[in-house]
């Protein structure tokens, strides 16, 4: 079923995690009515595997990782306490905490905006040969993240982006060829996409807007 399993690469481990999430809530059912109930776990799980490419960033990134995974943690640890992402949007439209600081329901449109992140990195960086992973990361970071940070958070990605690695040193520490992660960021694109409309749709059903 997995012919990669075991032999495969981050990237790889990536992609096949996102479409596993993607066969779920296609399948549709799950008992609300109104579409797949996606587990926390399951969802967790595969967001902790995009912390791989942390590793391949250097240390200016390393506070971009430390509250990607810190969300992701408290978003897995509360999976042992409620079951579902319907569950925690729930909770927190019921005690009106939706956008309190380290609630789980804002936790989860923060790990959404990192993983829409990565999708518009890896489309950016498909879409050229020429564009660098500076300019990628750059230009996605000011689509999907920039406008919902802050002015202190802006200057220090800003800073951070002029320390990535190029394009062929990333390639060699995801262990990829351009051929090879060309599949696989393709993979993570496609599959990632449902995922993150399901994410959004669990907002605007319940009136909240997306603008934060
Ligand atoms: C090869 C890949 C290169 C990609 C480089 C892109 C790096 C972007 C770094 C973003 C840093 C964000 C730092 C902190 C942001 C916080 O202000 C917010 C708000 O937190 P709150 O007020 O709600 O507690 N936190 C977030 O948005 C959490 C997620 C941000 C990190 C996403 C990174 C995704 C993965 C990047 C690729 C490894």
């Amino acid at each position: 079923l997995f012919e990669d399993a075991g032999t495969g690469t981050p990237l790889s481990g990536m992609a096949e995690a996102f479409e596993e999430l993607c066969v779920l809530i296609k399948s549709g059912g799950g008992g609300r009515g109104d579409g797949y109930d996606l587990r926390l776990k399951p969802f967790c799980d595969a967001c902790s595997l995009v912390s791989v490419l942390f590793g391949c960033l250097g240390i200016a990134f390393k506070f971009a990782e430390m509250e990607y995974v810190s969300k992701v943690r408290d978003l897995a640890e509360a999976s042992k306490r409620h079951g579902s992402l319907n569950t925690i949007l729930d909770i927190d439209v019921k005690n009106d905490t939706v956008r309190t600081p380290g609630s789980l329901s804002r936790n989860l449109r923060r790990v959404r905006q990192g993983l829409d992140l990565i999708r518009a990195l890896f489309q950016n960086f498909l879409s050229s040969d020429d564009y660098s992973l500076k300019e990628a990361a750059s230009t996605a970071y000011a689509q999907v993240c920039a406008p919902y940070h802050t002015w202190a958070v802006r200057t220090a990605v800003s800073a951070g982006m002029c320390a990535l690695p190029t394009r062929e040193q990333l390639l060699l520490k995801l262990n990829e060829t351009d051929e090879s992660a060309e599949k696989e960021m393709r993979r993570y694109i496609n599959a990632s996409l449902p995922i993150i409309q399901y994410i959004d749709k669990l907002y605007i059903s319940r009136n909240i807007s997306l603008d934060w």
